[in-house]
């Protein structure tokens, strides 16, 4: 009665990402940085891109010498920029097998009464408008080949809305409900579309958030032990390497002690 199910586990199920091209934005730091390591270690090409040309260039390096034999292709540019997708289509870039659509950001932490104008439309500009416009581009050419992996960087905050960040929210809202549309009209494809959504996350996100001040940002993640970039490398991993037959939807990760956005369990001291 089990025998089928015994071998099925003894199986590797995991597929290979060998030799596959990804295309990664937001790639210089946090989450895109890391999932770009793991993917160079399994053996994927890569086009990385981000806005600061220096941390490009050095990242491309290191992650050279970490695997010579894959190409790794840096494009210094805005997402947001009027001719960002026709510079990705010229340089090939849009032909990549997997897209990870991490670029995004959260600007202040105030109510709607106090928000300031200039911080909404740099985070819908971001999560929404470059976002959309790029899984619009890359599944273009995917729904030609018949394959092709869309990861969009969620949130905990695509699921739950919480007080003072009603545009981040939203913007993740409308992030998840794009690419959940965008999976209906592309199963007939054989194109998976996974959605990531981590909480508390100790990267740039905070520092970002609060215009670089560290002690506002350091206080965020004070008392707990908080995700690193790393931890939501691997779940991204784990998504993309499932056999073909399934597709991860989503995957909600949050820090043990991190209940919902504003339930959470800080020791007195780490
Ligand atoms: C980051 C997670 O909960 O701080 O997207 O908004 S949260």
């Amino acid at each position: 009665m089990i025998k089928h199910l015994v071998e099925q586990s003894m199986r590797v199920r995991s597929s290979s990402l060998q030799g596959r091209t990804a295309l990664i934005t937001g790639a210089s730091s946090g989450i895109g940085l890391a999932t770009a390591v793991r993917l160079v270690l399994e053996g994927c090409h890569l086009h990385l891109v981000a806005r600061r040309k220096e941390r490009l260039t050095e990242l491309k390096l290191e992650l050279l010498n970490l695997n010579p034999i894959v190409n790794v292709i840096i494009h210094c540019l805005d997402v947001c920029s009027a001719d960002a997708i026709s510079q990705l289509e010229q340089s090939g870039a849009l032909e990549s097998d997997i897209f990870l659509n991490n670029a995004g950001l959260a600007k202040g932490l105030s109510s709607v009464v106090d928000a300031e104008a200039a911080d909404w439309s740099e985070m819908l500009n971001t999560n929404v408008n470059a976002a959309f416009k790029l899984s619009k581009a890359v599944v273009q050419r995917m729904t030609t080949t018949g394959r092709g992996d869309i990861i969009a960087l969620s949130s905990l905050a695509a699921h739950t809305a919480y007080e003072n960040g009603a545009v981040y929210c939203a913007s993740k809202h409308a992030l998840r409900a794009f690419h959940e549309s965008l999976r209906l009209e592309t199963i007939q494809h054989g194109i998976r579309v996974i959605m990531i959504s981590p909480g508390m996350v100790n990267t740039e996100f905070s520092l970002v958030r609060f215009n670089g001040d560290v002690q506002r940002a350091e206080a965020v993640y004070e008392g707990v032990n908080e995700l690193d970039a790393g931890d939501v490398a691997e779940s991204i991993l784990f998504a993309l390497k499932q056999p073909n037959h399934i597709n991860i939807n989503d995957i909600l990760i949050m820090p043990q002690q991190q209940g919902n956005p504003w339930r959470v369990h800080r020791h007195a001291s780490r």
